[in-house]
C-alpha cells in the first residue's frame, strides 16, 4: 500500500492486507481476552519484553493494533493508542506525564470533564494546574516556567470555538521543557494535524467525528513510540485500566473509511448555516472559524483544511429565548456529544460545561446564553428550516 497516499486512501487500506487474514475485506475482529503462549519460555520472554506478542486484550490486541496504527498514519505520529473513551485517553496520559509538585498549564476553555479532572482529579495529588488564555500565545510565554511539565489544550475549544496557535505554542513550550498535548477532536486529523505543526501528542475523543454515528464512547492517542508505549504501559495498563474493547475498535475503523467524506459535508453545510444564524435577526453572535467576522479567522485558515463542523452562538433573548428555541425544534436532536450524522443541539451552562461554577464559567468565557450546535449530515434545507421554526420569527428588542 505504499503508493497509496492521499488521507481518504489511507484512511481506509493503512496496515490492512486481507490476503494475509483468509482474503476477508474487513478486518477480524479479535474477540479474545488472552492470549496463548507456545511455551512458558515464550511467555516469560514477552513479559520480559524480550519476544514480541501480545499477552493480554487489557496491554494490547490485534483489532486494536490495526486502528493504533491507522490513527498514527492519519496524524502524522509513529505510534497510537486505542483507549475506552476520550477521559480515559487524557487522563491515563496525564497520570503519565505528571507527577506530584509538577505544574501543568491549560487553555482557559476546556471540555467540560477535561476541566473538572485538571481541577479535581490532578489538583487532589499535588500537581499545579494553571489556565492561560492561550488565544495570544504570548501570555504562555509570561506564565511558563521550568516547572511546567505539560502545555494542554483544544483548538477549536468546546464550546466557544477559540483557537490555540498550535506552531507557536508548541515552540514557547518546547523552549521550557514542556510536552505539548492537544486534544483534535473538533478538527479530526482531516481538518488539522497538530504533531506537524510541533505537538508531541494528540488525542481525541473517538466517541465523535472518528467514530461518527453515535454508537460507541472511544479514546485514541497518538505521538512518538517512546510516549505512546508509557502511556500504554503505565497510564492505561496500571493507572486506568481504560482499554478499549475489540468490537469498538473496528466500529471506529469503519467510522474512519468515511471521515474525509463526512468532513467535507459536515464542513460545507455549517458554512451555510453560520452565515444564515450570523443573518437572523434573533441572533446576536455566532462563533465560527469559517466567518469572516470570526476573531480568529486567520488563524482558521493557516491551522485547518475546513473550518469543522461545530457552531456555537448566542440569541438576543439569551438564555430564556435559547430554551424555547431548543424545544421547539423537529428533527435537530436536543443531546450532548457531537459529530454524528444527526444535527445535535445542546446548552453547555447546563449540561456539557455544568462541571465549572457559574463563576468558573464567566471567568472562562462560557456565557449562559451559548447554545452549541453539531451540524449533522442532513440536507441543508431541512436544517435551516427547523432552526427558523424554532427561532423567535420577530426581532427581539432587549431592554437598554
Ligand atoms: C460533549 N465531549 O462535548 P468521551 N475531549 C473533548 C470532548 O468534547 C469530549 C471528550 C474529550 C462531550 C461529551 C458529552 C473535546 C466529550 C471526552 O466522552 O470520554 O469519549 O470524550 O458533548
Amino acid at each position: 500500500m505504499s503508493q497509496v497516499k492521499g488521507f481518504a486512501s489511507r484512511a481506509i487500506h493503512h496496515a490492512y492486507r486481507p490476503h494475509e487474514n483468509e482474503g476477508a475485506l474487513t478486518p477480524p475482529l479479535h474477540l479474545t481476552s488472552t492470549f496463548v503462549f507456545e511455551t512458558a519460555e515464550a511467555g516469560g520472554e514477552m513479559f520480559a519484553g524480550e519476544r514480541t506478542g501480545h499477552i493480554y486484550s487489557r496491554i494490547s490486541n490485534p483489532t486494536l493494533d490495526l486502528l493504533e496504527k491507522r490513527i498514527a498514519e492519519l496524524e502524522g505520529a509513529e505510534a497510537g493508542l486505542a483507549l475506552a473513551s476520550g477521559m480515559g485517553a487524557i487522563t491515563a496520559t496525564l497520570w503519565t506525564l505528571v507527577s506530584p509538585g509538577d505544574e501543568i498549564i491549560v487553555d482557559e476553555t476546556l471540555y467540560g470533564c477535561t476541566f473538572s479532572f485538571m481541577r479535581h482529579g490532578l489538583a487532589k495529588f499535588g500537581v499545579t494546574v494553571s489556565h492561560v488564555d492561550m488565544t495570544d500565545p504570548e501570555n504562555l510565554a509570561s506564565a511558563i516556567s521550568g516547572r511546567t511539565r505539560v502545555v494542554y489544550f483544544e483548538t477549536p475549544a468546546n464550546p466557544n470555538m477559540r483557537l490555540v496557535d498550535i506552531a507557536r505554542v508548541s515552540e514557547i513550550a518546547h523552549q521550557a521543557g514542556a510536552t505539548v498535548v492537544v486534544d483534535n477532536t473538533y478538527a479530526t486529523p482531516y481538518l488539522t494535524r497538530p504533531i506537524e505543526l510541533g505537538a508531541d501528542l494528540v488525542l481525541h475523543s473517538a466517541t465523535k467525528y472518528l467514530g461518527g454515528h453515535g454508537d460507541v464512547v472511544a479514546g485514541l492517542v497518538t505521538g512518538s513510540a517512546e510516549m505512546v508505549s508509557e502511556i500504554r504501559l503505565i497510564g492505561m495498563k496500571d493507572m486506568t485500566g481504560a482499554v478499549m474493547a475489540p468490537l469498538n475498535a473496528l466500529l471506529i475503523l469503519r467510522g474512519l473509511k468515511t471521515l474525509a467524506l463526512r468532513m467535507d459535508r459536515h464542513c460545507t453545510t455549517a458554512l451555510k448555516v453560520a452565515g444564515w444564524l450570523e443573518a437572523h435577526p434573533a441572533v446576536s453572535n455566532v462563533y465560527f472559524p469559517g466567518l469572516q467576522s470570526f476573531e480568529q479567522h486567520g488563524l482558521a485558515k493557516r491551522q485547518m483544511r475546513q473550518p469543522g463542523g461545530m457552531i456555537a452562538f448566542e440569541l438576543k433573548g439569551g438564555l430564556r429565548a435559547g430554551t424555547e428555541m431548543m424545544n421547539a425544534l423537529n428533527m435537530i436532536q436536543r443531546a450532548v456529544s457531537l459529530g454524528d450524522a444527526e444535527t445535535l443541539i445542546q446548552h453547555p451552562a447546563s449540561m456539557t460545561h455544568s462541571t465549572y461554577t457559574p463563576e468558573e464559567r464567566a471567568a472562562h468565557g462560557i456565557s449562559d446564553g451559548l447554545v452549541r450546535l453539531s451540524v449533522g449530515l442532513e440536507d441543508l434545507d431541512d436544517i435551516l428550516e427547523d432552526l427558523s421554526q424554532a427561532l423567535p420569527q420577530h426581532p427581539v428588542h432587549v431592554a437598554a
